[in-house]
C-alpha cells in the first residue's frame, strides 16, 4: 500500500528549520539540536493546516521553547535571523559540500577543512585523507544523493527475492525502511534476512526440535555463512559493486539493479529466526516512530529493542524475551492497536 500524498501547507517553515538544524550539526557540531529541529520540522510538515499563530505551533509535538522563538520570528517577519547567519557563514558552505560524501561527518569535515580541503575536487586529489568507506562515498557522491524511486525499489525487491530464494528457498527476506512504510522514494535499500537454521541462544532448544538439519545457534564462536553466501552470489552476478563492511550478520555496500540505474546504498542484516520480527519492526522505522514506540513500551513496563521485547520485573530488570512471531505479536504484547505501515512516521 502506498502512502497518499498529503498537502503540506507548512513546508517552507519546515525547510527553514531543517536548514538551521543542518547548520547546528555541521558547523556547531550539535547533533542533538539537529535532531530537535528535525523533529519540529517533521511535525510541521505533517500538520494539515497552515500555522498562522504561535499558539498553533506550540501545540504540535516536538516544538520546544527555542524552536518556537524561531517560529514566532518567522510568523512576524517572514524570516529567521539564525538562518541568515547560517547562510552567511563561509565555513558552512564548505562543510555542507564535504559532508555530501557518505561517511564524512561534521567533525571529520572540519578536520579536512583545517587541512586545507575546500571542495570535493580537493578531496579527489587527497584520497589519502579518507577511509575506504569514504572513498566509496566520494566515488558515488552524485548517485547516493538521488532518492530511489519506489518502482526501482520494487524491482530491487523482486530481483533479490529471486536470487536469494535460488540460493536456498528457506531464506525469509524483507525489504524494510522507508520502502516498507510505503514511501514514494527511499534513500537506501534496507534488507533483512533470516533462515530457520539460525536461532538465538534463548530459543535454541525449541527450534532444535523443528529444524531439519544444520541448526546454527548464535554464539560468538561458530562462523555463520548465511549472509556471506548471499553477498558472494550477489557480487558474482554484478548486483553488488562495492563492499563498505562485511561481518557475519551485517553487510553494508553498494548495488545496482540494471545498467540504466544508479548505484545505490544497500544494508543487509542477518537475524536469528526467533528475533526476526523485532528486527523487521525496528528496521521499518521510521527512527522517530521507533523512539516514540519505545517510549510507549517503557511506560507500559516493557523494554523493546531491535532484538526482543521483554517485560520489566518489579525491580526494573528485564524478564525473559517474549515470543514474537509477527509484528502483530509486538502490538498484542504491548496492548496497543496495530499501527499500519503507512502510518509509521
Ligand atoms: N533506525 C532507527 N534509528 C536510527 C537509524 C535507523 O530506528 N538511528 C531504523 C529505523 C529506520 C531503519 O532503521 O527506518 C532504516 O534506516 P534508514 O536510515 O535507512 O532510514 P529509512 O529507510 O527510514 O529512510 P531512507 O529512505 O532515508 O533510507
Ligand atoms: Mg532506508
Ligand atoms: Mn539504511
Amino acid at each position: 500500500k502506498v502512502r497518499p500524498r498529503a498537502a503540506k501547507p507548512n513546508e517552507e517553515l519546515a525547510n527553514i528549520l531543517l536548514e538551521i538544524g543542518e547548520y547546528e550539526k555541521n558547523v556547531n557540531l550539535q547533533p542533538f539540536k539537529y535532531q530537535a529541529y528535525r523533529r519540529a520540522a517533521q511535525s510541521l510538515s505533517e500538520h494539515p493546516e497552515k500555522i498562522k499563530r504561535i499558539e498553533d505551533a506550540k501545540a504540535l509535538k516536538g516544538i520546544g521553547k527555542r524552536i518556537s522563538e524561531k517560529i514566532s520570528e518567522y510568523l512576524k517577519t517572514g524570516k529567521v535571523s539564525k538562518l541568515m547567519e547560517a547562510r552567511k557563514n563561509d565555513k558552512s558552505k564548505i562543510l555542507k559540500e564535504l559532508t555530501r560524501v557518505a561517511g564524512v561527518g561534521p567533525s571529520h569535515a572540519q578536520k579536512l577543512l583545517s587541512e586545507g580541503i575546500k571542495s570535493l575536487e580537493d578531496l579527489k586529489s587527497h584520497q589519502n585523507l579518507l577511509t575506504h568507506q569514504q572513498i566509496i562515498g566520494l566515488k558515488y557522491v552524485d548517485d547516493f544523493e538521488q532518492r530511489i524511486p519506489r518502482s526501482e525499489m520494487a524491482e530491487i525487491e523482486k530481483f533479490l527475492f529471486e536470487k536469494i530464494k535460488k540460493i536456498d528457498k528457506d531464506y525469509t527476506i524483507t525489504l524494510c525502511g522507508s520502502y516498507r512504510r510505503g514511501l514514494e522514494s527511499s534513500g537506501d535499500v534496507d534488507l533483512l534476512i533470516t533462515h530457520p537454521n539460525y536461532v538465538s541462544l534463548r530459543y535454541a532448544e525449541e527450534y532444535r526440535l523443528k529444524a531439519t538439519k544444520n541448526l546454527i545457534i548464535e554464539t560468538k564462536k561458530s562462523p555463520i555463512d548465511l549472509l556471506k553466501n548471499i553477498v558472494n552470489k550477489l557480487s558474482e552476478i554484478g548486483f553488488i559493486s562495492d563492499t563498505l563492511a562485511l561481518g557475519e550478520t551485517k553487510f553494508m555496500g553498494v548495488c545496482k539493479v540494471a545498467h540504466d540505474k544508479l548505484h545505490r546504498r544497500i544494508d543487509i542484516r542477518l537475524l536469528p529466526y526467533d528475533e526476526y520480527y523485532c528486527g523487521v519492526f525496528y528496521m521499518t522505522g521510521s527512527d522517530v516512530f521507533n523512539r516514540d514506540i519505545r517510549k510507549i513500551a517503557k511506560e507500559k513496563n516493557f523494554i523493546l529493542n531491535e532484538y526482543c521485547l521483554r517485560k520489566l520485573n518489579p525491580d526494573g530488570t528485564p524478564g525473559k524475551a517474549l515470543k514474537v512471531e509477527s509484528e502483530e505479536d509486538i502490538f498484542r504484547h504491548l496492548g496497543i492497536d496495530f499501527i499500519p505501515l503507512e502510518e509509521r512516521y
